[in-house]
């Protein structure tokens, strides 16, 4: 593919010193409530830090530290010259919001949660100059606009999604990007575990699933999975930032990678060869077989025994091979072995097929192309809620233009604009927003195989799905957005992700 047109290629911008002082407002998501004041705060060397969580005070100097150079000692509790208080917000904040205090004397982020204060702190991030984000030392100064916002989020869900199946992505690589979504307050990462090209999670019941399922990729690479401890280790990674992981494993579609692995779950007895294409629709378990059943409970225990966030995906999509009646008995039967488990079911829409029952707190997530659809409003009737991500907007593994050297075409052509031009709150007729539960971006990865590809893909992209997901609908406006989107890039340079210059942006 040579080499992306990235941003990070110029690489020259890296050692620009600290741009002058930006405005209070200049923030992705755009918060609620701005009011700028002229009292900007500078950090100084002895400055201190205090947090009523110790998790996000820690999470707040291991930011810093490394580019001041300052000690910045960190106490739970108190005041510091950064404060990050679990009283005294502004009661809109709710549960995931904050409220942001710059005065000349300090900072103070009041919450009701760690997760607040974690927003708050990646506000804080994004208001203190682009060099913060360096690993060595830098000049400063390091100085934060004066005011105060008040923020919280429009949608509880903010999600992005790594296909880990079609290209295996190591911890490191997941580690990574999740720094990087974490800026954007984005608040759940779904990791697609399983599909037709490999199976990456160990499962002990079942163990050729990863060894041997795990044991290739598109293309025919070498694949990999990760071990349970691995899993884990992605899982609290995610957490001390905030970050809900959520396991799909693809049933009873997009199944090759089981099916190959372990003869009895085919209807003929027969195991495939493993696959390595990019076809889609061919494979289905055997729902007909008590052993399907079996193994759908198995895996359903030891995922969500690995998992302490609310969800399972169990995909759904997809299921061409898999008769329409025989979809229903089989989710009508694996659906309860989510709840059973103490989880909720979140599934691709083809799950709101009319003859598969609704199941607590179930979930339908929207991947079509068009602005209603019937499998969709099915499952809100009955009780589900939606996380959108059409196809056609949010999938961030379509390319740009025609000339994007990586990604697909069959949804459309998405530049910033169109991920940035659509309201998830009315986008699909018969969904109201308050069925809406929030929005993800899902980043397939048939043509994507490096880290750089994926940055190259989800950024400048994601940012503009994780506003849709947090800002009011009445900040939406694509020109302060592209203004806002374009003041990232010198970020983006010190934080070495290798971006996509869309032209529609002036790149600061
Ligand atoms: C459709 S969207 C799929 C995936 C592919 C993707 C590629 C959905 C639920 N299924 O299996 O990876 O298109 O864009």
């Amino acid at each position: 593919l040579g080499t992306l047109p990235t941003g990070a290629a110029g690489a020259g911008s890296l050692v620009a010193s600290a741009s002058a002082a930006q405005a209070l407002g200049d923030v992705i998501p755009a918060p609620v409530s701005v009011q700028a004041a002229a009292t900007p705060y500078t950090l100084a060397a002895d400055a201190t830090i205090a947090s009523d969580d110790a998790g996000v005070g820690g999470y707040l100097a291991g930011l810093l530290r490394p580019s001041t150079g300052y000690a910045l000692p960190l106490s739970t509790g108190g005041q510091g010259s950064v404060s990050l208080l679990l009283s005294g917000a502004d009661p809109s904040v709710g549960d995931q919001g904050y409220q942001l205090d710059v005065a000349t004397g300090g900072v103070t982020i009041r919450a009701r949660t760690a997760a607040g204060l974690f927003n708050g702190v990646q506000t804080l991030r994004q208001l203190l100059p682009p060099q913060v984000e360096s690993a060595s030392v830098q000049p400063g100064p390091w100085t934060v606009p004066g005011g105060r916002i008040v923020d919280y989020p429009r949608f509880a869900y903010r999600g992005t999604m790594l296909d880990v199946a079609r290209h295996f992505h190591p911890v490191a690589t997941v580690k990574r990007h999740i720094d990087r979504i974490a800026l954007y307050k984005v608040n759940y990462l779904h990791l697609h575990l399983s599909d037709d090209q490999g199976w990456r999670i160990v499962v002990d019941s079942w163990p050729r699933l990863a060894t041997y399922g795990g044991s290739t990729q598109v293309g025919g690479g070498p694949g990999g999975y990760y071990t349970k401890a691995q899993y884990q280790e992605i899982v609290a990674y995610a957490a001390q930032r905030h970050i809900t992981v959520v396991p799909e494993i693809d049933i009873p579609g997009h199944t090759n990678a089981a099916l190959a692995s372990y003869a009895e779950l085919n209807c003929n007895g027969v195991a495939p060869p493993l696959y390595t294409g990019t076809g889609v629709g061919f494979s289905s378990l055997c729902t007909t077989k008590e052993v399907t059943y079996t193994f759908a409970a198995d895996i359903v225990r030891e995922l969500a025994e690995l998992t302490p966030g609310p969800y399972l995906h169990i995909g759904g999509d997809e299921a061409d091979a898999t008769p329409d009646a025989q979809y229903a008995a089989f989710m009508n039967r694996v659906q309860p072995m989510v709840a059973g488990r103490g989880k909720a079911v979140v599934g691709w829409h083809q799950i709101g097929a009319s003859a598969v029952q609704h199941s607590p707190g179930r979930v339908a997530q929207y991947w079509g192309t068009t602005t209603s659809d019937s499998l969709i409003t099915n499952a809100v009737a009955k009780g589900a809620k939606v996380i959108m991500s059409p196809a056609n907007k949010a999938y961030l593994d379509m390319k740009y233009t025609a000339s994007t050297p990586l990604g697909q075409d069959w949804a459309a052509l998405i530049e910033v604009k169109t991920a940035y031009e659509w309201n998830p709150g009315t986008h699909l007729s018969g969904v109201p927003a308050s069925a809406v539960l929030g929005v993800e971006a899902p980043l397939w990865t048939e043509t994507l195989v490096t880290e750089e590809h994926i940055e190259f893909m989800a950024f400048p992209r994601l940012p503009a799905i994780a506003e849709l997901g947090w800002s009011p609908w009445s900040t939406h406006n694509w020109t302060a957005f592209r203004a806002r989107l374009g003041a990232q890039a010198p970020r983006w340079a010190v934080m070495g992700i290798g971006f996509y210059r869309s032209p529609q942006v002036s790149w600061a």
